[in-house]
């Protein structure tokens, strides 16, 4: 009865479709892309089937995000922990770059979409960080939709190598510690002038952010959904939409 219910209500959520607000679509959706591996194995499938279907949903939400108006949207595709999974799927998984390029650049570039890579790029293999250089070159002149990998992306790595940036910085005398500002903490991360998330999406039912742009979350909306990440389409997306929109957003003031 209760999966009725809710069934009954997600319809009716989709059925929202077509009422986002236009004057209030976030600037900047950060996802974390969960579930691929149980959702494979909820399908009897090997985990490395569920990424692939996972680079599908990438590619639909991508599309998406931009028909929507999306400035920025930062997909979580590695994590600097990821290195602890079994090698034959660290393998597979770093040949996605290349392959999602080798099919998807071209449309992209037409859409006017922006690679952009976000993460340390020092221990990626050399096929897949020259495939993404090569991505980020081939589309740093077009102004649309800035579709943002974070890869080999850990937070709290990225923040202390801005803490140490502005040590160094302070020590050879080009920075005084009273000009260290929130704003020059901003800047000096990988996220540099882009803005900060105004909404986070994380698939598959996990409620933790998992060392994920923990400085650039401070005053972002969270949407938490159950969906499995190959399963996402452009109707959650804008379900998650419609939800940041009927929020109030307060900065942590009043409002
Ligand atoms: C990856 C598919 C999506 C679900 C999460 C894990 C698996 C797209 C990319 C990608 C990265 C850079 C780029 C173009 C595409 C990707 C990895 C994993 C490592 F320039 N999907 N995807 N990269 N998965």
């Amino acid at each position: 009865m209760i999966k009725r219910v809710r069934s009954w209500l997600n319809q009716e959520n989709s059925q929202q479709t077509h009422q986002l607000s236009p004057d209030n679509i976030p600037e900047h959706v950060a996802i974390i892309m969960d579930g691929n591996g149980r959702w494979a194995k909820r399908r009897g499938m090997p985990r490395i089937v569920g990424h692939q279907n996972g680079m599908k949903a990438v590619k639909r939400t991508a599309i998406a995000a931009n028909d929507l108006g999306i400035k920025v949207l930062t997909m979580y595709a590695f994590s600097t922990e990821n290195w602890t999974r079994p090698k034959d799927e660290v393998d597979f998984l770093m040949k996605l770059p290349q392959e999602f390029l080798a099919i998807e650049l071209e449309e992209l570039i037409e859409k006017n979409v922006q690679v952009r890579m976000m993460g340390h790029p020092e221990d990626l293999p050399s096929h897949t960080l020259s495939a993404m250089e090569e991505a980020v070159a081939k589309t740093a002149g077009n102004n649309g939709l800035i579709l943002n990998f974070a890869l080999n992306y850990g937070s709290r790595k990225e923040i202390t190598e801005s803490v140490k940036t502005l040590g160094q910085e302070v020590r050879d005398g080009i920075l005084r510690p009273e000009d260290i500002t929130e704003e020059l903490i901003s800047q000096r991360l990988l996220t540099g002038e882009l803005p900060d998330p105004d909404l986070l999406i994380r698939t598959s039912g996990e409620l933790r952010l998992s060392n994920f742009m923990l400085w650039q979350l401070a005053y972002s909306e969270l949407w938490f959904t159950d969906v499995y990440w190959p399963e996402f389409t452009k109707d959650h997306l804008v379900e998650a939409i419609a939800n940041y929109q009927q929020r109030t957003r307060r900065y942590g003031g009043l409002s």
